[in-house]
């Protein structure tokens, strides 16, 4: 037989349980989509790259970190348009760093463009300062290949969380 304190404990965690599922449905519902674990929202407000990544962390989350394949091709799926992503050279030109200080060699994928003009290309021609946040797709219709773009160009944006729970969405 469970003592009191074992009965508590156990209604705790039930409850903790069933307050966590429901936040995370919530979040779904709120425009939050889930794939592999994690929870994504694209943000159609456009705001700059800092603007961006402060909204993402008002809402629990940071700017999205693109690590495999899969991530890539989800994402991809889901938009239209350019958004942010987590990455920037900000720090050191020429070295890219996502917001959780991965850089592309430990997260070990790099989806440049790279049909015709390589990116990225720092390019220097609309803002003196170059280019040092990167982005999901361009205004071409290239959604497929990221771009480096003045951090100061207000784009929609892509925020990324860990799921709560995986109770109502498998353990994947
Ligand atoms: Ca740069
Ligand atoms: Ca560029």
């Amino acid at each position: 037989f469970k003592s009191a304190q074992e009965k508590n404990s156990t209604i705790l965690i039930a409850l903790f349980n069933s307050l966590f599922t429901a936040q995370s449905f919530n979040l779904s519902v709120d425009g939050w989509i889930a794939c592999h674990g994690k929870l994504y929202l694209l943000n159609s407000d456009k705001l700059n790259w800092s603007s961006s990544r402060a909204s993402c962390v008002t809402k629990g989350a940071d700017l999205v970190t693109i690590s495999s394949q899969i991530e890539q091709d989800f994402l991809v799926s889901k938009i239209k348009q350019t958004h942010w992503i987590g990455l920037s050279d900000l720090e050191t030109e020429g070295h890219w760093v996502w917001v959780n200080n991965q850089t592309l060699n430990e997260t070990g994928v790099q989806f440049w463009f790279s049909e015709g003009p390589t990116e990225p290309d720092n390019w220097t021609n609309q803002d003196p300062s170059g280019e040092d946040c990167a982005s999901l797709g361009d205004s071409n219709g290239n959604f497929q290949s990221w771009f480096d773009a003045s951090c100061k160009k207000k784009k929609k944006f892509i925020c990324e969380k860990k799921m709560l729970s995986t109770s109502i969405f498998g353990t994947n």
